[in-house]
């Protein structure tokens, strides 16, 4: 399908133990005859070599040997490009993995995009573009529950539920058709209500779907949690404890905290990005001024805020402030320091227990209360329970934007036939609903959605 063939280094720069070089294209076994020096009497050219075979050996380049290595040959079309595929292991380590890919670049491959190998297995059927996204899912999964779930939509779980769904509009875009070619047979009551109630069902699966859209995007992304307070509130001892490392600074002297620090932690299953920020106060100096615009930048961009408050002290204006101003979002007001004698007392409307921000008691220097505390987490952010069944059908945010395209077009030609508007215009929307529903697995694509779903991808994916 491709004329020429591409190469990149599959494993991530920096040392390690191995790099793989990986080469696909219909040149691919050619290119690894010129510049492999198979060992031992019995080896093969890699041309000459049988399909999933590994291979001893050495790259030469100008005569001189680059690395020792195994070579694979993989034959198209099992492979996951569906072409020619060679891939070397070479010794890790920039240098080594960097000239055996210059050596393959000078003798007839091209350097990979980003994301090419998935682009060529998406163009030449190998995946759809659901599992495709999935490829990217996988590699930058951050829990286990999301490896799960990028599993499930590699696995094509995804797929099968949005092919089935586009062959049922399908079907009834071709009854809908056969009716506008015969215009002289009127459409039936019977068979416009077995029209309706297909289309009808087809909208309640994709709002099953669309349900699924925030937890899904969760899953992907994590959500972000800003860490604010006054300063020595502990929000450093707070961060450190929710990673269970010490990563920030802490110390009794107000003002420690400068810089945004961002951290991902696994909480109950989610990644969530901790970030912890400068104490809210007005600033000392330039830095700290400047440290605090910081904070104030990742409140904004938070889904979710972590309120820390000094237990051990009354509640100053400054606290009541901050209570009022971060009202409108998601957040948790967690207590710290209750090892000591409290002193803190919560404007009333925070004693009601159903109060949208719940609050929490810990103590960062014993670690009392973090377990409760990362339940109130999942809890404020994710409802329910994670089901193993959701996992399968996790959309993301391209998923969800194209549902519901085809959301709205197909609740379009509900309407048209029950006005008995001409079928033509039935047609017209039910068309626009079936290729939004195609584009979740890519039967219908644009190259600027290609590209911007690959480029998102590592070099050598
Ligand atoms: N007794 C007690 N002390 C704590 C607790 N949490 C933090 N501290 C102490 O409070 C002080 C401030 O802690 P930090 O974590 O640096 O506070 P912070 O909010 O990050 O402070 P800034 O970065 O300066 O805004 C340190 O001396 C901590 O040891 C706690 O639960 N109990
Ligand atoms: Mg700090």
């Amino acid at each position: 399908m491709f004329d020429d063939t591409i190469a990149a280094i599959a494993t991530p720069l920096g040392e390690g133990g191995l790099a793989v070089v990986r080469i696909s294209g219909a040149e691919a076994f050619a290119v690894a005859d010129k510049i492999f020096l198979p060992s031992g009497k019995s080896s093969l050219k890699p041309s000459t070599a049988p399909t999933h075979t590994i291979h001893y050996g050495k790259i030469v380049r100008h005569g001189e040997t680059v690395d020792e290595v195994l070579l694979s040959v993989l034959r198209a079309p099992r492979t996951f490009t569906r072409e020619d595929t060679v891939e070397i292991s070479c010794h890790g380590g920039l240098l080594p993995a960097k000239l055996v890919l210059d050596t393959v670049l000078e003798n007839g491959a091209r350097l990979a995009e980003s994301g090419e190998f998935t682009k060529r297995a998406f163009l030449n059927g190998r995946l759809d573009l659901a599992q495709a996204e999935a490829v990217a899912d996988l590699i930058h999964s951050r829990t286990e529950l999301a490896l799960a779930a990028a599993n499930e939509q590699l696995a094509g779980k995804l797929s099968q539920r949005i092919n089935q769904l586009r062959d049922d509009m399908m079907k009834t875009l071709a009854h809908v058709e056969a009716h506008i070619d015969f215009p002289d047979e009127d459409i039936s009551p019977d068979t416009k209500n077995q029209l309706l109630t297909r289309l009808e069902n087809g909208v309640a699966f994709m709002d099953e779907l669309l349900r699924t859209a925030n937890e899904g995007q969760i899953l992907r992304r994590g959500i972000r949690a800003a860490i604010v307070g006054r300063p020595n509130a502990g929000k450093s001892s707070l961060l450190n404890q929710l990673l269970g490392h010490d990563r920030a600074i802490v110390s009794h002297i107000a003002g420690t905290t400068r810089d945004t620090i961002e951290e991902t932690a696994n909480i109950r299953g989610l990644p969530v990005v901790f970030i912890d920020t400068a104490g809210l106060r007005e600033g000392r100096d330039e830095i700290e001024v400047e440290g605090i615009r910081r904070s104030r930048e990742s409140l904004a961009k938070a889904e979710l805020i972590l309120h820390v408050l000094d237990a051990s002290e009354p509640l100053t204006g400054a606290d009541e402030n901050y209570l009022a101003e971060f009202a409108a979002k998601k957040r948790i007001l967690v207590r710290n320091k209750t090892d000591l004698p409290v002193k803190l007392e919560l404007p009333p409307e925070f004693h009601v227990t159903r109060h949208s921000s719940p609050v929490t008691d810990v103590s960062c220097l014993n670690g009392q209360g973090m377990e409760a505390l990362k339940d109130a987490i999942k809890n404020l952010v994710w409802a329910g329970k994670i089901e193993a069944g959701m996992l399968q059908v996790m959309i993301n945010s391209r998923h969800q934007e194209a549902l519901g395209r085809a959301r709205e077009a197909t609740l379009r030609t509900i309407e048209a036939l029950r006005a008995d508007l001409s079928l033509e215009f039935v047609a017209l929307d039910l068309h626009i609903a079936v290729n939004a529903v195609g584009e979740i697995v890519g039967k219908t694509t644009t190259e600027d959605l290609l590209d911007s779903i690959f480029s998102q991808f590592c070099i050598g994916k």
